[in-house]
């Protein structure tokens, strides 16, 4: 417990914290089990286990490269839930889908744990690869310095090469017919410095072929300065004043029952694995005048992340990355520092999938929550209009926040599920980090005459221009599965004949959306609102019952349609679309992202063109910056804040926090 004790306070301040910490009443029941839950570590062996056991265990060096379980069947998951007793729950089977690499093949299983076999076992033989092992990441980054052409390279830079860190980048796909499983690889200089991200040994192209772990391209083009170390550092000496105070933990608490959350009016799933990072499952909200849970949302969690930098020079065009697909935001997944990245009143969990040799994985503290007295307000009034006296009264904005941090190279995503009392429910995904950072010769702008593509954030560097575009995946469940999509449009309408002086008003035009087609959304260009409901369910007054999306500032890719990254992340040219429930579409950017070319994905799946009124439906959303960086970003960027909020719309008959 770190208190502060410049205020000679400190004894009151930690009995006080006792007090309240005394209240909290958080525990955790290990046993309980949803068909939901992410692999255990005992899951994850037995898995290796009966892969081992097969014909494949006899192939040498097999790798694995995701192992999840196995997307079970909605209906029997929604059976399983709403079923009191073990009698009448439907049995899932619990099973395992696994990837790996045998023989310059990718191999996708299901495995079944119960009945310990492989029940499936299909060779990939579409476009791009599984995301790389870390084994493979770390070997190609060490390739570089044993190369002879690169140990000159850095000789005639005058730099020491037992200061050089390499780094492994993803290259996509730019109309090759024939693709390797293939890595850039980009070195850095530390020399005094721990952010090697300000240090780039520019000029340099790298290329390894992953399966053969071999350097098949080396290209050494221009030499400029090194940027120098000094001001590089993001390390601080002092904590104090950095963290959370441990005080006031609240005292209203919630309850975690194996991956089940229970707070306020709330009761979700939390769930983990390497591709996603957190997954929030069958989150339902209890209504008091109902008197019973209703179900709101089945699974939401990130789908993809599109990164492409605005630099088309030979060193850099290729850097589009698909951090979901290419690299995991599970597997970037970084422990959280207690008070830090959390406040003190934040439990945690720890994050498991598989390593390289389908060994367990374990993240300490992947994911924490914690209850957040956000300090706003949730409603209040005052009331002056009464004879006899003056009413005044509102709620704080006691929130619950679930967050997890994926570290994905260079910049940290800060992403959070915050459940609010009201019935919203807050996404935020906030970016920190250090810019990726090209060394140029200038250190002043005006010396500048050639083209860059960047802002200069410090002497001889340019942090160049890109996007950040996170695809949330919501496959929202509004009271039941059968819902529809309603883009109400906010149109002017010409007052006459109304015998008053108004020209003009606005009114809301509600229509739901028939097929996939008319749910392509740019936002931005008119006023809407954009509802999901359930056509089915009325409240009292009769109004369907539904959740609104509110989105962040509007953001798509400016990228040409027919550019090759563009191909690949074709996605991120709406900021909305709707599909109909497919359990096997899940992944905005297609599932072998990692050198795709485009023909798996939310685009492709939405030219079907399928009917989605009053179905199962699922929302796609994509939020994020375009990150024009400037001088304060370096070297480390203060946290940019984004997100989304789903808000009930006449969901509950009043106001459900009175
Ligand atoms: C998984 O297997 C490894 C090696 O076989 C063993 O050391 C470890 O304890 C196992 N973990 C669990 C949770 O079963
Ligand atoms: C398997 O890996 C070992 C050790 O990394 C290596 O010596 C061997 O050549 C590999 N075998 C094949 C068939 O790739
Ligand atoms: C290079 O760096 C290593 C360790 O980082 C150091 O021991 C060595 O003295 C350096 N060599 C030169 C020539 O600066
Ligand atoms: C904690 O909250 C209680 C009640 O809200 C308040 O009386 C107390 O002063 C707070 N303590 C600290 C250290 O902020
Ligand atoms: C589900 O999606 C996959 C992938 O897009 C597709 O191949 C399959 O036909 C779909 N199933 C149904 C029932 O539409
Ligand atoms: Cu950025």
């Amino acid at each position: 417990m770190i208190i502060s004790s410049r205020f000679g306070k400190a004894t009151t301040m930690i009995a006080q914290c006792l007090v309240l910490a005394f209240f909290l009443k958080f525990s955790f029941i290990n046993s309980y089990s949803h068909p939901l839950d992410p692999l255990s570590p005992t899951e994850i062996n037995k898995t290796r286990q009966i892969v081992q056991q097969s014909y494949l265990g006899a192939i040498p060096n097999i790798t694995y490269h995701f192992v999840d379980v196995e997307e079970p069947n909605k209906n029997n998951v929604l059976k399983w839930l709403s079923s009191s007793t073990t009698k009448q729950k439907p049995s899932i089977p619990r099973q395992a889908k696994v990837v790996v690499r045998a023989k310059g093949e990718t191999h996708e299983l299901v495995v079944d744990l119960t009945k310990g076999l492989i029940v499936s076992d299909k060779i990939y033989k579409g476009h791009g690869y599984p995301p790389f092992t870390f084994i493979e990441l770390f070997k190609a980054s060490k390739l570089p310095l044993t190369y002879p052409k690169f140990k000159e390279s850095i000789a005639k830079r005058g730099l020491n090469l037992s200061e050089i860190s390499c780094v492994p980048f993803t290259i996509g796909w730019y109309g090759e017919k024939i693709t390797r499983r293939a890595l850039k690889v980009s070195c850095f200089y530390r020399d005094e410095s721990v952010n090697i991200w300000a240090r780039p040994v520019e000029g340099i192209t790298l290329l390894v072929d992953v399966d053969l772990i071999k350097i098949i391209m080396y290209n050494d083009r221009y030499r400029v300065p090194m940027p120098k170390a000094e001001g590089t550092n993001f390390q601080s000496s002092s904590k104090e004043s950095k963290i959370f105070a441990t005080c006031n933990i609240s005292n209203i608490g919630f309850t975690i029952k194996g991956n089940e959350v229970k707070w306020g009016n709330w009761i979700f799933h939390v769930g983990f694995n390497a591709r996603a990072g957190m997954i929030i499952s069958t989150a339902s909200i209890f209504d008091d005048k109902k008197q019973k849970y209703r179900r709101v949302m089945y699974r939401g969690h990130v789908s993809e992340t599109f990164v492409p930098y605005m630099d088309p020079t030979l060193e850099w065009y290729f850097r589009t990355f698909m951090d979901v697909g290419e690299f995991g935001f599970g597997r970037s997944a970084d422990s959280l520092q207690p008070k830090v990245d959390c406040p003190g009143n934040a439990v945690y969990m720890d994050g498991f999938m598989v390593g390289p040799n389908g060994e367990v994985q374990q993240v300490p503290r992947a994911i924490c929550m914690f209850e957040r007295n956000s300090g706003n307000v949730a409603w209040r009034h005052m009331e002056i209009n009464n004879p006899t006296k003056l009413i005044r009264d509102g709620e704080a904005d006691i929130t619950l926040v679930v967050r997890m941090i994926a570290t994905v190279g260079n910049y940290d995503y800060i992403l959070d599920w915050e459940f609010l009392k009201s019935g919203s429910i807050k996404v935020g995904v906030a970016l920190t980090g250090v810019l990726e950072m090209k060394a140029v010769p200038y250190t002043h702008k005006n010396q500048i005459k050639e083209r860059v593509f960047g802002t200069l954030v410090a002497e001889n560097t340019i942090a160049n221009y890109h996007d950040h575009l996170v695809t949330y995946y919501l496959d929202l469940d509004i009271d039941d599965n059968a819902n529809s999509f309603i883009n109400a449009k906010l149109q002017k309408v010409k007052a006459s004949g109304f015998g008053t002086p108004r020209k003009s008003y606005w009114t809301v035009n509600k229509e739901a959306v028939k097929r996939e087609a008319e749910a392509r959304i740019t936002l931005g260009l008119e006023p809407n609102e954009l509802l999901i409901v359930n056509p089915n369910k009325m409240t009292k007054l009769g109004n369907q019952v539904g959740y609104r999306l509110i989105s962040g500032q509007p953001v798509s890719s400016l990228l040409d349609d027919d550019d090759y990254p563009q191909r690949r992340a074709s996605y991120t040219k709406y900021q909305v679309w709707v599909t109909p429930y497919n359990k096997s579409e899940r992944w905005a950017g297609g599932f072998y992202a990692d050198r795709s070319r485009g023909d798996d994905g939310l685009a492709v799946w939405s030219q079907r063109n399928r009917e989605i009124e009053n179905t199962d439906i699922v929302l796609w959303h994509t939020v994020g910056i375009h990150h024009v960086p400037y001088q304060e970003d370096f070297p480390v960027m203060p946290t940019v804040q984004g997100g989304f909020e789903l808000r009930p719309a006449n969901f509950f008959e009043s106001n459900p926090l009175l």
